[in-house]
């Protein structure tokens, strides 16, 4: 069989659709509420994913390089704890660059990746199955927190490990957190494990400059979300007169992120009218940060055992198993 014949007997790629008429509904409702807000899986549009990996270049955002770095020191060790894996899945996996060192450490014999972004998937992921020979590839285009159990049947039998690396599970609430770690529980089924990383609580003026760096990356991926409802849904924001706002909020164990209105307007999206009062914000993100025995009693909620944890200059990782 030629190269490209055998990569495609290993590559697969599905697309699951609405992801526009989530956006126009998501956004509709959330600019209703008070406050206003809106989720932050719609920062991820092309120029938003370029923005945010320019943020993790950033000298006082360190969550990415750390992470990276706590991966590439224990490694051994992980691989070790986690024993042998037939199957890796990873939702967000976007450009499928985290998951590789995973991949050289545990050789399963398939990676089901999952991202929004499907088209950006479509690709990365590919190129993966082009790069191990070894290995099927099989990438679904979902809003996994919408299709999670549609990626089920693809799934291949034998010990399967949910990879969330990135802290993503930052930005939910810890209930939210909670019921997504349980269906990640589902889908990994029997004798299944969970690796997941997460920034861990720290100095606060540093997770302040952290959302605030001085290039100002942050707030354009902020501002960004406005820019994309601009275009994906007849929006007329005028991104001068809303201000990129982060801060740590100790009490809630948080980052906020916010669009402060500068002045009394009306904003029409989607051909209807909101208005904003001088100084109201739209509430875009939640950036938990956790200690590591606060984020293992959101685990065990969800029906997952501590087997491991690894932890480096403020950033932690820890593995799971089955509970019982
Ligand atoms: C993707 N997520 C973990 C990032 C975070 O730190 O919460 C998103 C981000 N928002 C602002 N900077 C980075």
């Amino acid at each position: 069989m030629g190269e490209m014949a055998e990569r495609a007997e290993r590559f697969r790629f599905v697309d699951f659709p609405a992801v526009l008429d989530d956006l126009r509904a998501d956004v509709l409702e959330g600019l209703a509420c008070q406050p206003k807000s809106i989720p932050p899986k719609y920062f991820y549009d092309a120029a938003g994913c370029r923005l945010f990996e320019a943020i993790c270049a950033q000298p006082e955002y360190a969550l990415c390089r750390t992470e990276r770095a706590l991966m590439d020191k224990h490694l051994p060790a992980i691989a070790a704890a986690t024993g042998p894996v037939d199957c890796v899945i990873e939702p967000g996996a976007g450009d499928c660059a985290k998951v590789r060192t995973l991949i050289d450490a545990l050789h399963p014999g398939q990676l089901v990746a999952l991202d929004i972004a499907g088209a950006a998937l479509d690709a990365a992921a590919g190129t993966l199955a082009g790069e191990y020979s070894g290995l099927s590839v099989t990438a679904l285009g979902m809003d996994f927190l919408h299709h999670l159990e549609a990626a089920a049947p693809y799934l291949a039998s034998g010990r399967r490990l949910v990879y969330y690396p990135g802290s993503s599970i930052g930005n939910f609430s810890p209930g939210q957190a909670v019921d997504l770690l349980a269906r990640f529980r589902q889908l990994a089924g029997a004798d299944g494990q969970l690796l997941i990383g997460f920034d861990l609580k720290k100095d606060p003026e540093q997770l302040h400059r952290a959302y605030n760096d001085a290039a100002g990356v942050t707030a354009a991926f902020n501002l960004n979300l406005l820019a994309r409802l601009n275009r994906e849904l007849e929006a007329d924001f005028d991104l001068d007169r809303f201000r990129h706002y982060a801060f740590y909020n100790p009490p809630a164990g948080r980052i906020e992120m916010h669009l402060v209105s500068l002045a009394e307007q009306t904003v029409s999206v989607a051909g209807q009218r909101f208005p904003f009062a001088i100084g109201e914000t739209l509430h875009t993100e939640n950036s938990y940060k956790f200690r590591g025995d606060e984020f293992s009693a959101i685990a065990g909620r969800a029906g997952w055992a501590l087997t491991g944890e690894w932890a480096l200059d403020g950033f932690c990782v820890q593995l799971y198993g089955e509970t019982g």
